[in-house]
């Protein structure tokens, strides 16, 4: 049943753990809210992405909510990342707990948004026929939820089955006996792979780019290590709220409180020091130093260690050739973990084709035809990632008061006024936008910041009778000048870095480092101090 026509205090695109939380949230306040998701339930990325594999590479004590500690009490988190089922069944959870479906709308795709001047609401269809009027609208939509699938010709004239690991169906699906391809070797792909190779009658692996990937070390959560996590938890929330990327689980050995933080100089070793830490600790040796994120040198001194392990693990010396990332630093995409991805390659039902020695020309009606040769396959497997931090935006045909597009805006690359609003788009709220910390920390605990605050910026609004907040235009081309200067002299900015944060993924896309580097702590500081200064850089009319 179509929504004609109702009016809300706010509508929110997406039923994610951002989407869920903006529920709680507003409805807590009084407010009357209504989320529009496009699948048949909550849970956003971990929805979707129910690939073989799939799995978190943020420890589960911190990618989970911390606004109610009842929940924190009564959710067993069983090991240190959870994979897709476990944490989907955590948003089912919540959604359960905080009866929070009664206000979601599924199988809806919101499509256009427009600011009508006259009401100061915002005008919102979907693809079911609702027509909702809103004060303000919420974009929970995520970074990474608008899938890319390259056009490859002939790609609809293939007989097999095709996946997107972003899409991945519900029921599963059995590769027994099959002949698989998989094209992309980002996390996505690396998590699949090992997964796939175990039940396919033969994997081939399209790799365009080989990738620097470490050992997830995962592991089950020890019932005392719950208990003592569960006594912590807010001490754990407090660090968390004053770390850089908001990972801190005590004692695990990675990123975390618990870890070492790296102190060594990877200039200041030999040749002979660095194969004895490779023999004694693997990949993981890489982590010890911290010249590698900030020197390209030694960056490279530690891309050449990556590769001598990589001969270590794979078999095939030509095969361990193919799979050696060069020419791009360690630092500059995303990191990758893995449970066995390298060692897949060792199986005897498991080929790597290397793109860079001849690409995908066409998909054929039984395969993939590149320039080294023709692959039969029964089905195919995009890895291929997401048109990311815009894409969700720019899905929804979002309008300003004067009828101007959010695409228009960010034709040359996006820009906002710290991540959350856009100029030219009053009672807009972007949450983990392009320009806020967001997929450089865990997202948990950078969407409820979000959310906090435009939960906060709406009661002072109300309690002001303000109707609409807008960033300036100053205020937002500084902000885009920050985001600029602070991610200078990294590794995801190096020359020859080509990443999704850059939007170097997808053709056409216009080149520009996305999200805010300065750290979580530094970013949600500055929030703070804006409210504290009267919402400093916005305009707030009554
Ligand atoms: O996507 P990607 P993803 N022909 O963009 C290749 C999060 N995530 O879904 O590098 C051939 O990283 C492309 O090749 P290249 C995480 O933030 C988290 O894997 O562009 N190949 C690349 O190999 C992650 O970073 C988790 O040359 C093509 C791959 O496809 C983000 O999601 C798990 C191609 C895409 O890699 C995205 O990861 C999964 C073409 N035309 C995802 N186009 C965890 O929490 C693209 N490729 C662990």
């Amino acid at each position: 049943m179509a929504d004609q026509n109702i009016e809300l205090d706010a509508v929110i695109v997406g039923a994610g753990f951002a989407g869920m939380y903006a529920i709680y949230r507003l409805r807590n306040m009084g407010l009357s809210v209504r989320a529009y998701e496009r699948g048949d339930d909550v849970g956003g990325t971990w929805y979707w992405n129910r690939y073989p594999g799939a799995r978190c590479d943020v420890p589960s004590i911190d990618y989970s909510y911390s606004f109610d500690p009842d929940l924190e009490q009564e959710w067993n988190w069983t090991e240190i990342m959870a994979a897709q089922p476990e944490i989907l069944a955590y948003a089912q959870h919540v959604a359960d707990r905080f009866d929070l479906r009664r206000d979601i709308q599924f199988e809806t795709e919101v499509e256009t948004a427009h600011f009508d001047e006259a009401s100061r609401r915002w005008q919102v269809t979907t693809n079911r026929g609702d027509r909702i009027e809103a004060r303000f609208l919420i974009m929970a939509t995520g970074s990474l939820s608008q899938a890319n699938t390259p056009e490859f010709e002939g790609l609809d004239t293939f007989k097999g089955a095709v996946y997107h690991t972003g899409r991945w169906p519900k029921e599963g699906v059995d590769f027994s006996g099959q002949r698989v391809g998989i094209i992309g070797t980002g996390s996505s792909g690396i998590q699949a792979i090992p997964e796939i190779a175990r039940d396919a009658a033969h994997l081939t692996v399209f790799q365009r780019t080989p990738n620097y990937t470490m050992p997830a070390h995962n592991a089950p959560l020890s019932a005392e290590y719950l208990a003592d996590v569960k006594r912590h938890y807010r001490e754990i929330r407090e660090t968390q709220r004053n770390s850089l990327v908001g990972i801190v689980a005590p004692g695990l050995g990675f990123g975390g409180s618990g870890a070492t933080p790296p102190t060594e100089n990877i200039l200041e070793t030999t040749e002979e020091e660095r194969r004895r830490l490779l023999d004694e600790e693997g990949f993981a040796a890489i982590r010890r130093f911290v010249d590698v994120m900030t020197d390209l040198t030694a960056n490279e001194v530690a891309c050449e260690m990556y590769r001598q392990q990589v001969s270590r693990v794979v078999d095939d010396p030509e095969t361990a050739e193919k799979l050696m990332p060069r020419g791009y630093p360690i630092g500059c995409k995303r990191p990758v973990i893995d449970t066995g991805y390298f060692e897949t390659f060792n199986r005897d039902n498991v080929t790597l084709i290397d793109l860079q020695q001849g690409s995908i020309e066409r998909i054929t009606e039984t395969g993939v035809q590149t320039a080294q040769g023709h692959f039969e396959l029964d089905a195919l497997v995009f890895a291929t990632g997401f048109d990311a931090m815009t894409g969700s935006y720019l899905g929804v045909d979002i309008r300003g008061p004067s009828d101007n597009t959010l695409r228009d805006a960010w034709h040359a690359g996006p820009k906002t006024y710290l991540g959350l609003t856009v100029h030219g788009f009053p009672n807009l709220f972007l949450i983990t936008g392009p320009g806020s910390p967001s997929v450089l920390t865990n997202m948990m605990v950078s969407t409820e910041q979000h959310i906090d605050w435009v939960a906060d910026c709406i009661a002072h609004m109300d309690d002001r009778q303000l109707r609409s907040i807008e960033a300036t235009d100053e205020a937002q081309e500084a902000w885009v000048e920050e985001v600029n200067i602070v991610s200078r002299g990294t590794m995801h900015t190096a020359p020859t870095c080509n990443s999704w944060y850059l939007g170097a993924n997808i053709p056409g896309k216009t080149r520009v480092f996305m999200p805010y580097s300065g750290g979580f702590v530094t970013y949600r500081e500055r929030c703070e101090e804006i409210v504290a200064a009267g919402y400093e850089g916005f305009t707030l009319s009554p």
